[in-house]
C-alpha cells in the first residue's frame, strides 16, 4: 500500500483521503433497520416480500425446483460468459409471450435487474452516437436508476410522469417531454409495470399514445421489467405493454429481474435482451455484451437460473408458480386496503385512496421527507425518504401500530408526495 512519511515521522495512507460517501438510499435505510434494536421496529424500506407472519418466503415451486436440482445431482461447473442459454430461451418467452419469433434477439442471462440495467447501460454507453448518449428517466423513478446510467457515460434527464395533485399518471407531461424534449435516437426508460415508486402504471390505451410518440421520435426503448407478476398477480398480464411496444415494432431493449415475483433476491437472477433485425446485427451485439461481461464478472451465477429454467420448463411446477405469485400479489394488495381502512379507524381524516388505486409492491404515500424521519426516529418504522411503503411489511400484527403513527405525523398536515 502506498505511504508516505509526514512531518512528524508516522506515515500516511491515501486510504486517510478516501471521503466518507453517502448510505444507499434504499438498502442503506434496510442496513438501519437490522443495526435498530427496538422490539417495535419496522421493516416497509425494501420491496422484498413478507409473508403474514413478517417473514421472508422461498415460494414452494422454488423449494422443487431445488429439490429436483439436489436430486440431479447438478454440478457446479462455470456458465458460458452469456449465461444458461436454455434459461435465457424460457425467461424471454416469460416476458414477450410465446407466440414471438425470439430468432433474432440478443439476449444474456445477468446479475438479475440490476445487472441487467448496468450492461444494457454499458452496452449503449459505447454504442450510441457520441450526440445521443442520453437515457430519459421518469419523475420519479428507481433511485439507482441515476446511478446506473450515469456511470455507464450516459447522460441522464428526466421526463415529467406522476402528477402529486392527482396522485396519477402525468399523460400529458408525459408526451410532451417526448415530443418536445427528447433527442432523436437516445433512449427512454420505460417501467414495464408496477411502477415503482409510485404505483402507477399507463393504461393500455395511454400506452399506444406514448409508443406512438415514442415512434414519431426514433427512440430506443429500454424496458425495466422488475415486478412481473406483482401488478395484477397475472404475469401474462403484466407484460402487456412490453408486448404492446414489440407489436407496434419497436426493436426493445428488456432487463428482467426474477427478484420479487420468483422471491430469488439474493440469486441474482435476470436477463438482459436487445431486439435486432437481423442474424447479423444479433451476432456482433451479443459479441459486444460478451465483451461487457467477461472483464466484468466473467459468467453469471448459476443456482438461480437453474430454478427458474426447472420451474418454467415443467407444465406442473410452472403452474405452480403461477398461483403462489398470485398469493404474493394478493397479500400485498390485501395490506392497501387494511392500511387504508386502519387509518380511517385510527381517526385520520386524509383521503387516503391513492394507496387502494395504486397497484405493485409499493404504496407511494405521499408523506414528506421530515414525516418519515420523525417515522424513523420516533417509531422505528424504517421507509425510504420519499414516502414510500413498501406493503409487504406491512401484516395483521404491525398495520394498526403504523397507522398510529401515519395519523399522528401527518394529522392536519398535507400529503402530496413531492
Ligand atoms: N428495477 C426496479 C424498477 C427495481 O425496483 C429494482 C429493485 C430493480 C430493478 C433491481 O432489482 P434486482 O434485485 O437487481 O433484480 N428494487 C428494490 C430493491 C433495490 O433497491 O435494490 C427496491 O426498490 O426496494
Amino acid at each position: 500500500m502506498s505511504s508516505s512519511a509526514t512531518e512528524e515521522g508516522t506515515t500516511t495512507s491515501f486510504l486517510n483521503e478516501v471521503p466518507m460517501g453517502p448510505p444507499d438510499a434504499i438498502l442503506g435505510i434496510a442496513q438501519a433497520f437490522r443495526e435498530c434494536d427496538n422490539p417495535n421496529k419496522v421493516n416497509v424500506c425494501v420491496g422484498a416480500y413478507r409473508d403474514s407472519e413478517g417473514s421472508p418466503w422461498v415460494l414452494p415451486a422454488v423449494r422443487s425446483a431445488e429439490k429436483i436440482l439436489l436430486d440431479s445431482g447438478a454440478k457446479k461447473e462455470y456458465a458460458p460468459i452469456d449465461g444458461d442459454a436454455a434459461y435465457v430461451k424460457l425467461a424471454l418467452k416469460f416476458a414477450y409471450g410465446p407466440e414471438l419469433d425470439l430468432s433474432t434477439a440478443a439476449a444474456v442471462q445477468t446479475l438479475s435487474g440490476t445487472g441487467a440495467c448496468r450492461i444494457g447501460g454499458e452496452f449503449f454507453g459505447r454504442f450510441l452516437p457520441s450526440d445521443s448518449k442520453k437515457i430519459y428517466v421518469p419523475n420519479p423513478t428507481w433511485g439507482n436508476h441515476v446511478k446506473i446510467f450515469g456511470a455507464c457515460g450516459l447522460e441522464v434527464q428526466r421526463y415529467r410522469y406522476y402528477d402529486p395533485k392527482t396522485n396519477g399518471l402525468d399523460l400529458d407531461g408525459m408526451l410532451e417531454d417526448i415530443n418536445d424534449n427528447m433527442s432523436e435516437g437516445s433512449v427512454i426508460l420505460l417501467h414495464a409495470c408496477a411502477h415503482n415508486p409510485t404505483g402507477c402504471d399507463p393504461t393500455l390505451e395511454q400506452w399506444k399514445e406514448i409508443s406512438d410518440v415514442i415512434q414519431r421520435k426514433n427512440l430506443y426503448v429500454f424496458f425495466d421489467s422488475a415486478y412481473q407478476g406483482f401488478a395484477s398477480g397475472d404475469a401474462e398480464k403484466d407484460a402487456a405493454a412490453l408486448r404492446l411496444f414489440v407489436s407496434e415494432g419497436h426493436k426493445v431493449v428488456l432487463a428482467q429481474s426474477f427478484a420479487k415475483n420468483f422471491g430469488l433476491y439474493g440469486e441474482r437472477c435476470g436477463t438482459l435482451s436487445i431486439l435486432c433485425e437481423n442474424a447479423n446485427q444479433k451476432a456482433a451485439v451479443m459479441s459486444q455484451l460478451k465483451l461487457i461481461i467477461r472483464p466484468m464478472y466473467s459468467s453469471p451465477p448459476i443456482h438461480g437460473s437453474s430454478i427458474v429454467r426447472t420451474v418454467l420448463s415443467d407444465d406442473e411446477l410452472r403452474a405452480q408458480y403461477y398461483d403462489e405469485c398470485a398469493g404474493m400479489a394478493e397479500r400485498i394488495g390485501s395490506m392497501r386496503g387494511l392500511l387504508v381502512d386502519k387509518l380511517k379507524d385510527v381517526g385520520s381524516t386524509h383521503d387516503w385512496s391513492h394507496i387502494t388505486s395504486q397497484i405493485g409492491m409499493f404504496a407511494f404515500t405521499g408523506m414528506s421527507k421530515e414525516m418519515v424521519e420523525t417515522l424513523t426516529s420516533e417509531y422505528f418504522i424504517f421507509m425510504t425518504l420519499d414516502g414510500r411503503i413498501s406493503l409487504a411489511g406491512i401484516n395483521d400484527k404491525n398495520v394498526e401500530y403504523i397507522a398510529k403513527a401515519i395519523h399522528a405525523v401527518t394529522d392536519g398536515k398535507s400529503i402530496v408526495a413531492a
